[in-house]
């Protein structure tokens, strides 16, 4: 039997998740809702989805639907978010997921009255390089892990897919260090302190472009995660994100081009962590596709086995936690202590 949702936002990021639904088992898209009808009907043609609302509320009362996916930025989430658990009906919502704590709150908790399984598509921990990670980490081969880092650094002209990223009073640590800090917790577990420094570089945008922020995480690890989008290299490695990993009795490298290194007192061993091309992906943005086919994979099967998802609305209220406290580390200049977010 095969899941029926719709897909609310047919902007620049939906598309990715309408690829990777098409060969999606056991779930499929069978309506749309965009309130900007060029939009709506260039990607209904494209997908071939012939049942499309430019309102929201006519989707929900027009359909009987297993699952909504909303695609849409940040401003319209909550309002999305609360409309699905009214209508009871299983949710997926895009990061940012929501634009404060108290707004992150008030929707896991709509979701958790209505029994209705909400997760954020906060799909970086699902990409191939940091999968395999995660698993190098966990086979113990490089003992206790005392120190990391998580480092995104481009110059990539984001703005001309996304223009909306250059008007925002908050950017790179609220867009993209989010993924950032959320594979740190993958990595290395909650954290407990946050100190953070930021710099806006591009004159031609309103929100920071640079961020260096320390974790002190609750397992002992420190871990540094910086981003940049004001980083001129030799060879832009946008989207990749790199990560260094030091543990008592060896390292973990994860280089450019999904090369990572494994040390250990035997010597180092080099392995290809690239993530599979499939037909409809395109370079660079592959490594970030076919996470989304991860991450949708995930939800379909937790909801099938009616488990939490690994990026449940109450999970991302962590990796949330720490981008405020990373704005508050920037604008006082103090430690911040994650109890207090
Ligand atoms: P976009 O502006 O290109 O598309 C958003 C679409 O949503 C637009 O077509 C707009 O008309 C529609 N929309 C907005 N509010 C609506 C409402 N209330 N009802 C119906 N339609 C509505 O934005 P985008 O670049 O595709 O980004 C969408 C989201 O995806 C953002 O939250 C962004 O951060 C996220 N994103 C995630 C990744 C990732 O890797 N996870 C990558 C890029 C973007
Ligand atoms: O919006 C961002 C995201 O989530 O991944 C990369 C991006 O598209 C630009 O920073």
């Amino acid at each position: 039997m095969s899941l029926n949702g719709a897909l609310i936002g047919c902007g620049f990021f939906a598309v990715n998740q309408l690829h990777a639904w098409q060969e999606m088992r056991g779930a499929r898209i069978v309506a749309l809702c965009d309130r900007d009808p060029g939009r709506l009907a260039a990607v209904g043609r494209d997908f071939g989805i012939e049942r499309r609302y430019a309102d929201a509320e006519a989707l929900f009362a027009g359909e009987a639907l297993d699952f909504v996916d909303i695609a849409t930025t940040l401003p319209s989430h909550r309002a999305l978010v609360e409309l699905a658990a009214r209508h009871r009906v299983p949710v997926i919502c895009q990061k940012p997921f929501a634009a404060s704590m108290e707004e992150g709150r008030a929707m896991v908790a709509a979701c958790e009255a209505a029994g209705v399984p909400l997760m954020v598509h906060e799909n970086f921990r699902w990409q191939a390089p940091i999968r395999a990670v995660r698993a190098a980490i966990d086979s113990g081969r490089i003992g206790e892990v005392f120190w990391g880092r998580v480092s995104f650094r481009s110059a990539y002209d984001v703005f001309s897919g996304q223009p909306y990223l250059a008007t925002g009073e908050r950017f790179i640590i609220e867009d993209l260090g989010i993924h950032s800090l959320d594979i740190a917790r993958f990595l290395f577990g909650d954290a407990e302190r946050m100190t953070a420094r930021t710099r806006r570089v591009n004159p031609a945008i309103r929100g920071e472009d640079v961020a260096t922020m320390l974790l002190d995480h609750e397992s002992g690890v420190a871990s540094i995660v910086d981003c940049s989008y004001a980083t001129r290299l030799a060879e832009e490695p946008f989207p990749q994100t790199l990560v260094e990993i030091d543990g008592s009795r060896g390292t973990i490298r994860l280089g450019r081009d999904f090369r990572m290194v494994v040390t250990d007192a035997a010597g180092s061993e080099t392995l290809e962590v690239a993530p599979p091309l499939h037909s409809w992906m395109e370079r660079p943005w592959h490594l970030i596709q076919e996470s989304v086919v991860a991450i949708q994979r995930h939800f379909v099967d937790c909801l099938a086995e009616a488990r939490e998802p690994a990026t449940s609305g109450r999970d991302n209220l962590k990796t949330l936690a720490l981008v405020e406290a990373a704005y508050l580390s920037a604008a006082t200049g103090d430690t911040i202590a994650l109890a207090g977010i």
